[in-house]
């Protein structure tokens, strides 16, 4: 049965493409030499300034989130700012909860062996520390206004992908950010009382890092290693 049969109807009308820079040969390796070497310079950080960001900063990044490509451009996403103190804290103490259960029994012990090395634990003090934190959840499903519910398609990985902008425009804008993925994170439906089409999918944590933060020293694979030329 078709939920969406109002689409089978829709066409949209189709326009020149605009604002699409042309480089030279030159210059499209110079551009693309010098996002490379912007982006390498991101680094999750667990440990946060408290020092306020302008909410208007965050508003833009998610702006740049909601660009992202999405499965028949249905958008399947949701953002929660969360900037109130008594909600981080809210947040902190379910997260911690779950946390505590994952690295006390829950997680097989291959995970935590892969998770030693970075010295992760159970306390989440940037939860509350950070200015904000920002809760994007992914929807399977969009309900309409006369109630009917419409598929929508590569929800998890149109998530991802605007995820994937959030982090860089976040890092663009001199953020700091953290993917955190407590699991399970049902309770952030609870909390901050989201329908249940729209499912947890990241929290991040974001702001200036802390003055002196130390961040592990890690290698990114190889061009070779995670590529192939055919
Ligand atoms: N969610 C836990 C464990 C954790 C899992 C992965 I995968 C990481 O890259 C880091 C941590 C935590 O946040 O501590």
């Amino acid at each position: 049965m078709y939920h969406n049969l109002r689409n089978l109807m829709k066409k949209y009308t189709f326009e020149l493409l605009q604002n699409y820079k042309k480089y030279s040969a030159n210059e499209m390796l110079l551009q693309s030499h010098i996002f490379y070497e912007a982006i390498k310079t991101r680094r999750s950080v667990r440990d946060f300034s408290d020092k306020q960001v302008a909410e208007d900063v965050i508003i833009n990044c998610i702006k740049a989130a909601g660009t992202a490509p999405s499965g028949a451009n249905l958008q399947p996403w949701h953002f929660v700012i969360i900037k109130d103190s008594q909600i981080k804290k809210e947040i902190r103490i379910a997260a911690e909860l779950e946390e505590k259960e994952f690295y006390n029994g829950r997680a097989p012990k291959e995970w935590l062996a892969a998770l030693a090395p970075l010295g992760t634990n159970e306390h989440k003090q940037f939860l509350e520390t950070a200015p904000y934190l920002i809760a994007i959840f992914s929807k399977s499903f969009d309900v309409l206004e006369d109630g009917s519910q419409q598929k929508n398609y590569y929800a998890a990985e149109s998530t991802g992908i605007a995820c994937g902008f959030l982090i860089n425009a976040l890092h663009h804008s001199g953020l700091a950010s953290l993917t955190h993925t407590p699991s399970p994170m049902n309770f952030l439906n609870k909390i901050l009382n989201r329908p249940n089409n729209e499912r947890p999918f990241l929290l991040l944590v974001t702001g200036y890092a802390a003055d002196g933060v130390k961040v592990p020293v890690i290698k990114k694979k190889s061009i070779e290693d995670i590529t192939t030329i055919i």
